[in-house]
Parts: C-alpha cells; structure tokens; sequence
C-alpha cells in the first residue's frame, strides 16, 4: 500500500515538473524565405521573413491546434532542452505578436546565423519540434 502511494506521487511529482508540449501536425516546416543561406547584405536594415507550412500562426497566449508564434535565433545554436519555454534575449527574438517578419538593424559587419523555431502559446517548442535550416549570412 505504501509503495502505491509513493509511486502515485512520484508519478504525479514527474507530470508537474515537465512541461507539457504541443503535438505538431506530420509535415509541419518552417523556413527563412529571405535573406538566402549565404548571402550577402548590406549593413543596416536586414529584412528577415520568416515561411511556414503546414500549421498557422497565433499570438503568443492564444490556443488554437496547429498555431504557434516565430523565434528567431541569431547567432546562438537551439535550447538542447526543448521542454522549457524558449527564453527571450537579443539572440532569441520572440515574435508574440504573431509576425512573420522582421528588420534587423544592430547586424554588425561580418557572418551571422539566423534560424526559426516556432513555439506554442506559452513559448515551448512543439514535439516533433518545428526548427528552421540554420543559415549563414555575411553582412558587408
Ligand atoms: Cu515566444
């Protein structure tokens, strides 16, 4: 009766400190539709638009199946723990709103990576995740 009891509340314990993820649809992808993997763009305003199949976008907070909103990851590699929400810095750039671009005006001369990751309402990547390429950009 007692081993019941504690595997009931380790059970419980282990739900609770995982967060849960959103199941994304078979063939979700999303993509950098501009600039292209190794262009070359002058310095100062770098539009970014940022593609997506297969699932829809919805403001950060708002549940409906199949949506989540864009982050864009600049020169930093993906969270390896996709199970907690993406945080947000100057080089993962949430996109709550629910856009589907951006410029961005603070690219220094030289190589940058740019990369999507759309997430869920509250920010937690999908499962499968839904992870852009990771492209190389060379700003003159
Ligand atoms: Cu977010």
């Amino acid at each position: 009766m007692r081993t019941l009891i504690v595997t009931a509340l380790l059970a419980a314990a282990s739900v609770v400190g995982a967060q849960e993820r959103t199941p994304s649809p078979a063939g979700a992808e999303v993509y950098i539709i501009s600039p292209k993997d190794g262009a070359r763009v002058p310095a100062g305003k770098v539009l970014v638009q940022f593609g997506l199949r297969g699932m829809g976008i919805a403001p950060a907070g708002v549940k409906f199946d199949n949506t989540g909103h864009h982050h864009l990851l600049i020169d930093t590699d993906v969270p390896a723990d996709l199970s907690k929400p993406l945080p947000a810095s100057e080089k993962i750039v949430h996109f709550g709103k629910g856009q589907t671009e951006t410029t961005l005006t603070t690219l220094t001369p030289g190589r940058h990576t740019l990369q999507l990751v759309l997430a869920d309402m509250n920010h937690v990547p999908f499962d499968p995740p839904v992870i852009s390429k990771k492209i190389t950009i060379t700003v003159k």
